[in-house]
Order: structure tokens, then C-alpha cells, then sequence
């Protein structure tokens, strides 16, 4: 099948379904930003089926050379087990971005009709993936508000895709002077909202590390970044992939 083809098919699926995923899947695999690195989808490929869920934290395509195929593969999985995959949207899957970090260039050259199409793809993926029975709350970048229920969070999809936690101090949100986007959000965010939906763990992706995971703990809490991804530019980072089962979490190097 082409891509288009294929994305024609999630769009199906998925245009009238929340863009919250509740699940109570008791062994998950999480995925951080891919940047059009292949190698990570042929690692993960063969590992998937020991896993009852997969959840991908977006940013699937531009800087890295593979966009295209990422897309293809991810999207052929997920029409093999469409319960079992799960998409959530980055601040990358969005055209204009594209237009500046090399993606809609690479669909020119590969197949230039998947322009017609990718606007309504990217509008139909996931935001927020919940795992209640694992206390799991993931995003792509993070949260700006203590909201009273959870579905509100889906009227700041700005905030969802673009916002940071705030490592250099973690008690504080503020405005994300780095990106110009988004907040950085701190424990005086992190904190209740944990507490108020009872999570252990809150899993991201969008930043890089080098060592391709930075892991934030409170109480018996924790804030996980992830980054999957060693394409140029970040050929340096040791991109790592992350489990959560009901005994807690295991990191896989991907590297
Ligand atoms: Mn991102």
C-alpha cells in the first residue's frame, strides 16, 4: 500500500474517536520522538508483540532522513493490531513545521500525493494516552493547567504538543522562554495534578538527552522524558525506549 493509502485508512478509524486513550493494558512499551530514524522502527518491530500496548509520544518525522518510512511501518503496524498501537500527535506533525524541518520536502520526492491528505492524518491522532490500571498519564510535551477533568486538557493542544517540564527549577511553571511556546510546567503544576488523578508515572517525549531519557522523581512519583532518536542532528544521543508493568519501569537502550 502507499502511504496514502494507509493514512486514508487511520483516518477512518480514527476522525469521530476521542483524542484521549483510556486503557488498562497491564505491560506497555512506550516510544519518544523518532525524527525519521528507521533503525529504531526495526528494533522496536520485533519486540512488539511481547507488549499488550504500544504508545507512540509523536514527532515521527522531519530533521532525520526516514520520515516517510517511519510513517509507513508505524502505520502498516497499526492496521495489523488497531488496539494495540496507539499514536499521539507531536508539534512535528503539523505541515508548516514540516516545511521548515524537511519532511514535506521528503514527501515531494517519495510520494507528493500524501500532501493532499496529511493535514486531516495529523488532526486525527491521539493527544493523551491514560493507563488507569498503571497509573500512566503521556503526552507529547506536557501540561499547563491543573484541569477538573481530564478532557479538558483537549482545549490546549498547543500546551499538550509544545510545553517542557522545567528542569532547572522544577518548582516553578513559567512561560517556555527556549521555545517561544508552550509553558515549563514545575511541581507546583506536576504535583497536584498527579495527585488529583491519582499517576505514578507522567511520560513524554520532545526533549532530548543525550543520554535519550532524563527521569524526574517525587515521592514515589515520576516524570519520564524519552527520546528515541539517533538521526542527524542527534547522532550523539543514546535513544532509549521505556516499559511500565505492574512492577514498575524498565529502560531499553536502543542504541
Ligand atoms: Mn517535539
Amino acid at each position: 500500500m502507499t502511504l496514502k493509502e494507509l493514512i486514508r485508512k487511520y483516518i477512518l478509524e480514527n476522525k469521530n474517536s476521542s483524542k484521549i486513550v483510556y486503557d488498562n493494558s497491564s505491560k506497555v512499551l512506550f516510544i519518544g520522538d523518532i525524527h525519521g530514524d528507521f533503525d529504531t522502527i526495526i528494533k522496536i518491530k520485533n519486540i512488539m508483540k511481547d507488549y499488550d500496548k504500544v504508545v507512540f509520544l509523536g514527532d515521527y518525522v522531519d530533521r532525520g532522513r526516514y520520515g516517510y518510512e517511519v510513517l509507513k511501518e508505524i502505520l502498516e503496524s497499526y492496521l495489523k493490531e488497531k488496539d494495540k498501537i496507539v499514536l499521539l500527535k507531536g508539534n512535528h506533525e503539523n505541515l508548516l513545521m514540516n516545511k521548515f524541518y524537511g519532511f514535506y520536502e521528503e514527501i515531494l520526492k517519495k510520494e507528493s500525493d500524501v500532501l493532499e491528505i496529511i493535514e486531516e492524518f495529523y488532526n486525527s491522532l491521539k493527544l493523551i494516552y491514560i493507563n488507569n490500571r498503571l497509573k500512566i498519564f503521556a503526552v507529547h510535551g506536557g501540561i499547563n493547567i491543573v484541569p477538573e477533568k481530564l478532557e479538558e486538557l483537549l482545549y490546549y493542544e498547543e500546551y499538550l504538543l509544545w510545553s517542557d517540564f522545567n528542569w532547572g527549577n522544577p518548582c516553578i511553571t513559567t512561560y517556555n522562554i527556549y521555545r517561544g511556546v508552550g509553558v515549563l510546567f514545575g511541581l507546583d503544576l506536576l504535583k497536584p495534578f498527579m495527585e488529583k488523578f491519582n499517576f505514578k508515572y507522567f511520560v513524554r517525549g520532545h526533549e532530548y538527552f543525550e543520554e535519550g531519557i532524563r527521569i524526574f522523581e517525587f515521592g514515589n512519583k515520576f516524570l519520564i522524558t524519552l527520546f528515541s532518536s539517533n538521526e542527524y542532528p542527534y547522532n550523539f544521543v543514546k535513544k532509549k525506549i521505556l516499559e511500565i508493568n505492574k512492577e514498575g519501569y524498565k529502560i531499553i537502550d536502543l542504541s
